[in-house]
């Protein structure tokens, strides 16, 4: 017979064992788009305790849609090998140019991502940081629910060696340290994205793929608006790439302070 106490129990413990892993961590990715994720899947391949925070219902950013609702995405030559290594399927369109469904690329790259060890919690908005002697330590984090609801709740805090601002357009976290401290950009501050230029952008995300604050790291759209780069639209190459070099360079760094 089932029985409706085990269920929750079993949900609560669950939930309350991931969520008390992630109080001390090596990695927290902010945003589960498509370089946050890729990230994610390379950081707990490698072994690093890693965890997501992502504050829609569902991750994968701005993967399902495509372009303008059209669900399909274009990846260049240089990144298909990502594809490939996460199985999702690529079509040669023309020239360096390949296709992807919208829907695959997303729940696969996301399930790859979980099967390799990354906590995902989706659902938990990153509301601001946690600074120590001029470095980011940790994330301060809340249900997003009561963000929307404009609930007067405290938040709860994680530590992590190292952050990974992968928000997107938002740059969130960059946001949330700007006007506090000076970010190690020309201006101080996140200089925002540029209009669309796909070819000068999807190089430039891997350029401004970086430490961008002690502690924290700037991958995918985000390293485009930190650093006031051009924006790419539909084509999603830079992205994959910008969370396979972050991971690295986490890597590298969490492998020399240890
Ligand atoms: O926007 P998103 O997909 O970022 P990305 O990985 O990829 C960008 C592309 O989707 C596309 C593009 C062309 O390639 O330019 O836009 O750089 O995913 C960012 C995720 O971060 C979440 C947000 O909901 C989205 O799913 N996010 C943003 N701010 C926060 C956050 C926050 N404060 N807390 C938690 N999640």
């Amino acid at each position: 017979m089932l029985e409706e106490q085990v269920i929750s129990r079993a949900i609560i413990e669950r939930y309350s064992q991931k969520l008390l892993e992630c109080l001390d961590q090596d990695v927290a990715i902010v945003g589960a788009g498509p370089a946050g994720l890729v990230a994610a899947y390379y950081l707990a391949k490698a072994g690093c305790r890693v965890s997501v925070f992502e504050r829609k219902l569902s991750v994968g950013g701005g993967m399902w849609g495509g372009g303008m609702m059209f669900n399909e995405i274009v990846v260049q030559e240089d990144a298909k090998r990502l594809l490939d290594e996460f199985g999702v399927h690529a079509r040669h369109y023309e020239g360096p140019y390949y296709t992807a469904d919208a829907v695959e690329a997303a729940s696969t790259i996301c399930s790859r991502a979980a099967q390799a060890g990354a906590r995902i919690f989706n659902l938990v908005s990153v509301e601001d940081v946690v600074v120590s002697e001029d470095r980011v330590t940790g994330l301060v984090i809340n249900w997003t629910a009561v963000e929307m609801g404009g609930l007067h709740v405290d938040p709860l805090a994680v530590k992590a060696r190292c952050i990974i601002d992968a928000t997107g357009h938002d740059t969130s976290v960059m946001r949330m340290l700007e006007g506090k401290v000076r970010l190690q950009t020309s201006s101080g501050s996140v200089e925002g994205q540029g209009p669309l230029w796909a070819d000068r952008a999807e190089t430039a995300t891997l350029q401004n793929t970086c430490e961008a604050y002690p502690g924290v790291y700037v991958a995918g759209m985000s390293a485009n608006a930190t650093f006031g780069s051009y924006r790419m639209g539909p084509i999603f190459g830079g992205m994959l790439l910008s969370g396979e070099k972050v991971a690295r360079m986490v890597m590298d760094r969490l492998s020399h302070s240890s």
